[in-house]
């Protein structure tokens, strides 16, 4: 028999008018108070339609009412759902019934972390329910139903396991040190680390794709002024956001329009032409378009390409140190055909509307959501993708050390910090204020 758990209460369906409206019980007297409100015994799993009271008797509403016994339930507690109207003066009547008879109200997302506390889940699954919850394209939706099934957890469990084999080859090296040199710098263990830190990589590459389905991502049209940056926005986006002028210094706000970019939510952001400008306003202008760069997840570098890329257009190129960048040739109407646009760029014309499902593709390649890698996307959270790093780069060290032949304690310690940064995806590992604060940002009922 398991010690008692406090009962929790709350609606579990949005808040407004609907047809339903479902009022959710977890916890010891979950059982006890449904019951009581009901006027009946309930049966495991069998839908009992019923009339709900007050405690005086009368009719609060009349719906149907559902025990799902312990521990084969959404919490892994007794959990009982009240199915009436959706009212929500009907449902706070209900919740008050409940909370009279012993229950207390659910903090946000207290229902999903029981179901961890109980582990009928683990927290990148927990997590996902959460990412499904609010979802915001189709994509994302259908990746973190896969997250809520373990896809993430699951592939997180395979490198650990692979990870740990290669651990009880380090440390058992280490506890037989006459051999440990000629032991750590043998092939198969090379062969073993080199297996575990690419399969670290590509899982990383997936999970940040996954993040970025949930997140979506900051694209930035940079460039010089008058190339064509508002344009292209205007045209991408359908319709007219941003002023466009043959004067050059035209736009000075961030203007950002929203694209659906193949299931992957894209803030497109044009931003001031960048140059050594002498007012003030185009100035801050500037300023502001190197802010949006520092934060980009993408580049998309826009030239006229009826000039060529200029001189200081390569420098801001290799300004963008190693972030994700695509040239764009825009005007390439006042091209004669095939001149000098090469393969590296991106021929456009704002103007005429063409080359424009290219751009999209380009957004899609430099976000890494494109052929094989959008297949292999799993679902994940920055805090995955954050841990999954942390884990490559000691797998990485770890990699280089042994391939150095550098002390096995070292490599040893790396692994074992790798390995501990991968099982607090799944929150084998996690301190309890982490924990608060994943729940917190869950909506109440869930
Ligand atoms: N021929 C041609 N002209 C274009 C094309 N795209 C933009 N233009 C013209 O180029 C001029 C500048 O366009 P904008 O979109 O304002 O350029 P911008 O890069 O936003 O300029 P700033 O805001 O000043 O940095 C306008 O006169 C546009 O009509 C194009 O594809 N072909
Ligand atoms: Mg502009």
């Amino acid at each position: 028999m398991s010690s008692p758990v406090e009962t929790i209460v709350a609606v579990s369906t949005p808040p407004g008018r609907g047809g339903v409206g479902i009022v959710r019980l977890s916890g010891t007297d979950a059982r006890r108070i449904a019951e009581t409100v009901c006027g009946c015994r309930l049966q495991p799993r069998r839908a009992r339609y019923r009339h709900f009271s007050d405690a005086d008797g009368e009719v609060l509403d009349d719906g149907v009412a559902l025990w799902f016994p312990a521990p084969a339930s959404y919490s892994g507690e007794d959990v009982v759902e009240l199915q009436g109207h959706g009212n929500p003066v009907l449902l706070d009547a209900l919740v008050a019934r409940c909370c009279a008879l012993g229950a207390r109200l659910a903090r946000p997302g207290e229902f999903t972390e029981r179901a961890f506390l109980n582990d009928r889940l683990d927290l990148a699954q927990a997590e996902s329910v959460a990412d499904l919850i609010n979802a915001s394209t189709a994509t994302a939706a259908r990746a973190a139903a896969r997250a809520v099934q373990g896809e993430l957890s699951t592939a997180v469990d395979n490198l650990a396991t692979a990870l740990t084999e290669l651990r009880v080859h380090v440390e058992s090296a280490l506890d037989f040190p006459d051999e440990d040199i000629d032991f750590l710098a043998e092939e198969p263990v090379r062969r073993h680390m080199s297996a575990v830190v690419d399969q670290a990589t590509q899982l990383l590459a997936r999970a940040a794709a996954g993040a970025r389905l949930h997140e979506g991502a900051l694209v930035v049209l940079a460039g010089q002024p008058n190339v064509g940056k508002s344009s292209l926005l205007n045209t991408l986006a359908s319709r007219d956001v941003a002023i466009v002028t043959d004067v050059p210094g035209t736009t000075r706000d961030v203007l950002r329009v929203a694209l659906d970019i193949d299931g992957l939510a894209v803030e497109l952001v044009d931003t001031a032409g960048l140059r050594d400008a002498t007012d003030a306003v185009e100035r801050e202008g500037v300023r502001r378009t190197r802010e949006q760069l520092a934060q980009a997840d993408a580049v998309l570098l826009v030239f006229d390409a009826s000039v060529g890329v200029t001189d200081a257009e390569r420098e801001l190129a290799e300004n963008c140190g190693d972030m994700p960048l695509a040239w764009i040739g825009n005007k390439s109407d006042l091209l004669a055909v095939n001149s000098e646009a090469t393969s590296a760029t991106v021929a456009v014309s704002a103007l005429h509307g063409t080359g424009l499902a290219e751009v999209r593709t380009t957004i899609a390649r430099l976000l890494g959501h494109d052929g094989a890698m959008k297949d292999g996307v799993v679902s994940a959270r920055r805090r995955h993708v954050d841990a999954l790093e942390n884990a490559t780069r000691l797998l990485q060290l770890a990699q280089t050390q042994l391939f150095a032949g550098v002390g096995g304690e070292l490599v040893a310690d790396d692994l074992r910090n790798a390995h501990a940064s991968l099982e607090s995806i799944t929150g084998r590992f996690t301190a309890d204020d982490l924990l608060g604060e994943i729940f917190s940002a869950f909506c109440i009922g869930k």
